[in-house]
């Protein structure tokens, strides 16, 4: 199949397949251990865990719920995410540049991402791994899930490579020529997701894997310090994507330009320099870190909040333009000038709407002061459904809806259900956030199994937990629904010829003249500075004062 400047997509959209269905089973997967969470943990509903404990799946409930709640981050927060974020981009490369992926690379990435996966997945389904997402030590897991996790991250990076070198052969043959705007959202995300893992890879070869296969200590703190480095930036990693795709469909939809492609670039560009070093706001209630660090990174996270109200400006300006040249009159008439019974669109704007939400509370959970109101409460468990959950997964559910068509040539089933995905998931989630920050904001917990804290639970925290399990039920059927009709066309819909992949990616920004903007390896070697300035202080002190290796702990 030919697409943009006459390149044939076969590998790439082979490889695209494929990681994108493992991105829907890990949606699958999760979501079942998401819904088996919130009824379980939920005030005086049934706890399912036990009735799972009961049948024999384990010696106890309070086990199964941290086996649960593993398996629900890990499959969603890194194996959803990175599937997908390679398969779109796989997808978007060779039809925005013009120039294909090595095909080896495609081979050897998608083989490490799935056997890093099965691996992962082995140890967290036996029980082996209970160490949730963000796998502290000294709590430890079996090798599996380790090595697991390293094999997914590196394959990644061996895609990576692909698309840095489909770019440099794409600059090669266009000197002077600005990167196309889904091109640069591209290179940011795999940007941003190599300087993020990183200090990952750092970390878990030095602390994780040797305390795992042959129980060495190691220090908390660093882990810590390390995993954050990573773990902010991550963020940013599912983020830029799901702009990419507001940049890209909005004005393509609306048949206008984007309201600017300077600021588009710009945000990606603040992207690339302030992602990483801003991890000490997730330790700001760690002992043992200077405070002028964790105020320095403070700024930082601020910084790394402009390119999305840059965003937020960029779109809904659009949004505007787009609906006058519909006819939309007055100060809000272009807002009923808008394609909204197109479900892809109003996903997309649905999910940047929640974004509004979730951004905000990011905000506040980035506020020195405020943190240590709402750390480790169920606050956060709303900021990041909002975020991750919805700004990026709903933008991905409903993107794919036209990649049945256009890139797994199957007419979508049960067609007039597709607007009930977008508006049940994004009304469940505004249900669930809103009850989960009131719940936070009265001291209700995350990560615990038992809430009711042995019959003595404060009366204010009940009921904002169970209207918030309701919102949660509301969006798992809007889940569901979009897994039958994804699964089932892929199953029974009808084949369909593929659109051309020239017509269907049609830059709608020609792209201009390179800028500053476009110097990419001068925003790479500032953001390395950045980290350096950001980062040494708080490593000077740990260091120069010496580690406290603890033994690892089994949970
Ligand atoms: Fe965060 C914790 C700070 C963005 C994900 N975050 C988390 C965790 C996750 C996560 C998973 O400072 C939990 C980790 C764990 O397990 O412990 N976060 C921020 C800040 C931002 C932010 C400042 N987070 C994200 C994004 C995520 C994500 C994006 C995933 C994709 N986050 C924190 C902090 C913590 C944290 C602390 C630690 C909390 C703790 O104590 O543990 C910013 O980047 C957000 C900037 C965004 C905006 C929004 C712009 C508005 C837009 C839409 C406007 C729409 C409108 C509607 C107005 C400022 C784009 C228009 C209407 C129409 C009709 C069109």
């Amino acid at each position: 199949m030919s697409g943009a400047g006459g390149v044939y997509t076969v590998r790439e959209d082979w490889y695209a397949r494929v990681t994108i269905v493992v991105a829907f089973i890990a949606l699958l997967l999760g979501g079942v251990f998401g819904v088996l969470q919130v009824v379980s943990r939920t005030p005086y509903w049934p706890n399912l865990y036990e009735l799972l404990a009961r049948i024999g799946l384990s010696s106890s409930a309070d086990e199964l719920y941290y086996r649960g709640l593993t398996a629900h981050g890990v499959l969603l927060a890194v194996v959803l995410t990175t599937f997908y974020i390679v398969g779109l981009s796989a997808y978007l490369t060779p039809r925005v540049l013009g120039v294909n992926i090595k095909p080896v690379l495609l081979n050897v990435s998608l083989a490490m991402m799935v056997v890093g996966t099965v691996l992962a997945a082995i140890a967290i389904v036996l029980g082996w791994a209970n160490v949730l997402y963000t796998f502290y030590l000294p709590l430890i897991g079996h090798p599996f899930f380790y090595l697991g996790a390293a094999l997914l991250i590196l394959g990644s990076w061996v895609f990576a490579a692909g698309v840095f070198l489909a770019f440099l052969e794409w600059r090669r043959t266009n000197p002077g020529l600005g990167i196309p705007v889904p091109f640069f959202g591209i290179l940011t995300t795999f940007i941003v997701w190599i300087m993020a893992t990183t200090p990952l890879v750092f970390i878990v070869l030095k602390n994780h894997i040797p305390a795992s296969i042959l129980g060495w200590s190691a220090d908390v703190l660093e882990t810590r310090l390390f995993f954050w480095w990573f773990g902010h930036a991550l963020v940013y990693f599912w983020l830029v994507p799901a702009i990419t795709l507001w940049y890209y469909y909005v004005p393509k939809v609306l048949g206008v330009l984007l309201f600017s492609e300077i600021i588009a670039k710009v945000a990606f560009a603040l992207f690339i320099l302030a992602s990483t070093p801003v991890g000490l706001h997730h330790q700001f209630t760690d002992p043992g870190i200077n405070p002028y660090f964790k105020y320095i990174q403070t700024v930082l996270t601020l910084v790394v909040a402009s390119p999305s109200m840059l965003t937020a400006f960029n779109i809904i300006a659009t949004m505007e333009r787009g609906g006058r040249a519909r006819g939309g009159e007055g100060l809000l008439g272009w807002l009923f000038k808008q394609p909204w019974r197109d479900p892809v669109y109003l996903g997309l704007i649905l999910a940047f709407i929640t974004f509004g939400n979730g951004g905000i509370t990011g905000i506040i959970n980035a506020s020195y002061q405020l943190n240590n109101v709402v750390h480790n409460t169920a606050w956060v468990v709303g900021h990041f459904h909002t975020t991750v959950g919805t700004a990026v997964a709903l933008t991905f559910m409903v993107y794919t809806f036209l990649l049945l068509r256009e890139l797994y040539g199957r007419e979508l089933i049960l067609k007039n259900l597709t607007p009930a995905v977008p508006l049940l998931w994004f009304t469940g989630m505004m249900i669930f956030s809103i009850a989960y920050y009131v719940a936070g904001l009265e001291g209700a917990p995350r990560r615990t199994s038992d809430l009711t804290y042995g019959g003595l639970i404060p009366a204010e925290w009940i009921l904002p937990l169970q209207i918030g399990a309701m919102g949660a039920l509301v969006f798992a059927v809007g889940g569901l629904i979009f897994l039958v009709q994804f699964f089932g066309s892929l199953t029974i819909g009808t084949r369909i010829p593929i659109t051309q992949p020239a017509t269907l990616m049609l830059n709608p920004h020609p792209p201009g003249k390179a800028t500053i903007l476009d110097r990419i390896s001068l925003l790479i070697i500032a953001a390395i500075v950045l980290n350096i300035l950001a980062y040494s202080g708080a490593l000077i002190e740990l260091y120069g004062r010496g580690l406290q290796p603890v033994p690892p702990l089994l949970p």
